[in-house]
């Protein structure tokens, strides 16, 4: 294994890293990019809410949530057949990997077999899979493992700290012990967390701590930032500076530097020059569509023109 995977960061290594002048931080994170992947070339997924609204849980930043009035339309888990359709046409637009999420606290029993039955149609049609589906244990993610699932995706959101500020309907060791259950049942872990929801560096540095200190580093790091819903706890959260935005994916690139580091939402109300410097800090996957789960992601031309601009490859 290579010393530069290291899984023993102290909370003031990270800040170190935050702290130094943003030149020499970019410069150390992009070195490592350039050793450990392809420098311009963009990993592309499709997100698909499979089952949306009146999720049990009382996340302060999700319109998803039953406890908050956001307007949203809510839906019943989908149909195979429509979610196949949808997966069709996402490779067709390029995407490489379908992620379904699922607005649930934990996956019953009974809905395994539907799951089986997507994550099935959708490895036919050539793309990775990807879900969502809130906490799981070690039989559900045997279960899905065995129909093919290649990614779980399971956020920490933020620091332990920070955590009883967001969430009370689990705890920080609920989100750990999912994780466990994942990469026991050798499925790939994505995992990260969501920035603006008024943290301090101390906090995004004991994000990226407790994901790079993990037995292994999740492959895909997703670095969120909020999407601030109305009705939601966190609709007034004060703006994410983007310099700090672009810190924190840097750190993350040289904390877990073979893993992909996903900008993730939040792009919509993001510049060009915040994205185009967030992939030279080491960004490599994108999700692809104007929708994210429930709210918007830029339309699929604004994104060609970026790419292009950039020069960036998809893939
Ligand atoms: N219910 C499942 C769960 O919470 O694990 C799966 C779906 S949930 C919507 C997936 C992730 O989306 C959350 O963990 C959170 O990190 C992210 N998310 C939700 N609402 C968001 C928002 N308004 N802005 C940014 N990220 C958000
Ligand atoms: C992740 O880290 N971000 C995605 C995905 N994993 C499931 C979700 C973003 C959701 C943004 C709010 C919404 O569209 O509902
Ligand atoms: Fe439910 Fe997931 Fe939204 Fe939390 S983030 S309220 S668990 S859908």
């Amino acid at each position: 294994m290579s010393t530069k995977l290291r899984h023993d960061w102290t909370r003031d290594e990270v800040l170190a890293l935050f702290d130094q002048p943003l030149n020499d931080l970019l410069f150390q994170a992009h070195s490592l990019h350039r050793e450990f992947h392809q420098p311009n070339s963009v990993q592309v997924s499709r997100l698909l809410s499979i089952k949306t609204g009146r999720c049990p849980e009382d996340c302060a930043y999700c319109p998803q949530s039953i406890r908050f009035k956001t307007g949203l339309k809510e839906e019943a888990l989908m149909q195979v057949s429509e979610v196949l359709e949808q997966a069709k046409s996402a490779k067709e637009s390029g995407a490489s990997r379908f992620c379904m999420g699922a607005a649930w606290r934990s996956p019953k029993d009974k809905d395994l077999p539907t799951l089986v039955a997507m994550i099935e149609g959708v490895r036919e049609l050539g793309l990775e899979t990807c879900m969502t589906l809130g906490m799981l244990n070690d039989e559900q993610a045997k279960v899905l493992a065995e129909a093919g699932l290649d990614y779980y995706n399971h956020n920490l959101d933020t620091s332990e700290d920070y955590y009883q500020d967001i969430i009370s309907t689990r705890t920080y060791d609920d989100r750990l012990q999912t994780l466990e259950c994942v990469q026991n049942a050798n499925i790939k872990v994505c995992s990260g967390g969501i920035l603006g929801m008024g943290e301090d560096k101390v906090d995004r540095a004991g994000l990226l701590m407790q994901l790079a200190n993990l037995q292994r580093h999740p492959e895909s790091v997703p670095i969120n930032q909020l999407v601030r819903v109305a009705g939601t706890p966190l609709e007034k959260a004060r703006d994410l500076d983007p310099i700090d935005f672009v810190r924190c994916i840097a750190v993350a690139r040289i904390m877990m530097p073979a893993s992909t580091v996903r900008l993730s939402a939040g792009r919509e109300q993001m510049s060009d020059e915040t994205q185009a410097l967030a992939f030279f800090a080491g960004a490599n996957s994108i999700f692809y569509g104007e929708r994210l789960l429930t709210t918007d992601n830029p339309v699929e031309s604004q994104d060609q023109a970026l790419m292009s601009k950039l020069g960036l490859a998809t893939c």
